[in-house]
């Protein structure tokens, strides 16, 4: 599957960063709040933007765009978190977006890759991030709660990504605080919002904030995440190619 072929990729990525990665001098980094207290506890929804330059998916969707002026009309809009695809080879991405993206807004941030060792952590908060992705799907149990014990030691949040009723219990039993249920199938790509509205009823635990995955593409799909009972949602495609971000951030 393309998620066994980006794993592999990030085998070898590590690797090399193990080998020339010289942590960074973390003293001009602000410090923002944890997004869960202010997620939990507004009443509307509140929204992720994507900095996403292009998808295995999709192809190239907006290659060329400069990433802090995007999170800066982001933020002026109202968003209330940016997420960064960092990852390179699949999603044309990259860490020095991250680093842009920091310089520009004061928004927590999070970092979108496939993490899969502790030095890309070390890496994300070097660079600013306040909160990284952890893919259920990607991992082993021992390693999923290590990197997660690791991250939180940090002072990190962790998204733990969830696609289906088995992971969402792995994410369960791990403790996660924070959650996010993926509308697209990481090995199929298919995109079905149901997803969201089946796995979120799974989940009892009100200290558990939920945040609604992909494919969100018009008023009626906030609609349907809001009655799924998701905090927050997170919004790539449809933001990046929009010519009009305030009409959508308005509706
Ligand atoms: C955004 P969309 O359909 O709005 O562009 O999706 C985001 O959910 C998606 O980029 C994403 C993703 C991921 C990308 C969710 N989980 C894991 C890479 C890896």
């Amino acid at each position: 599957t393309i998620l066994d072929e980006i794993i592999a990729e990030k085998v070898k990525e590590v690797q090399v960063l193990k080998e020339t990665y010289v942590s960074e001098n973390q003293d001009r980094l602000e410090k923002v709040d944890s997004i869960f207290d202010s997620f939990q506890k507004s009443k509307t929804m509140n929204i992720i933007a994507e900095i996403k330059r292009a998808s295995p998916s999709k192809g190239d969707i907006h290659l060329h765009v400069n990433p802090a002026e995007q999170a800066k009309r982001y933020a002026e809009l109202g968003a209330n978190a940016i997420s960064v695809l960092t990852d390179e080879t699949f999603f044309k991405g990259s860490m020095d977006d991250l680093k842009e993206v920091r310089a520009a807004v004061s928004l927590p941030i999070l970092c979108k890759d496939f993490i899969i060792d502790e030095i890309q952590i070390d890496r994300a908060k070097a660079f600013g991030a306040n909160i990284i992705l952890l893919i259920v799907a990607a991992l082993s149990k021992h390693r999923m709660k290590q990197l997660y014990n690791y991250a939180t030691s940090l002072g990190l949040d962790v998204l733990v990504e969830v696609h289906d009723e088995i992971e969402l219990e792995a994410a369960i039993e791990l403790n996660a605080k924070i959650i996010g249920i993926n509308n697209r199938n990481l090995k199929t790509f298919k995109v079905d919002l149901t997803t969201t509205e089946r796995l979120a009823k799974l989940v009892v635990d009100k200290n558990i904030l939920l945040i609604g995955e992909s494919g969100i593409k018009e008023e009626k799909d906030v609609e349907r995440m809001e009655q799924a009972g998701v905090k927050g949602i997170l919004v790539g495609e449809t933001l990046m190619r929009s010519t009009d971000l305030a009409a959508i951030f308005n509706q």
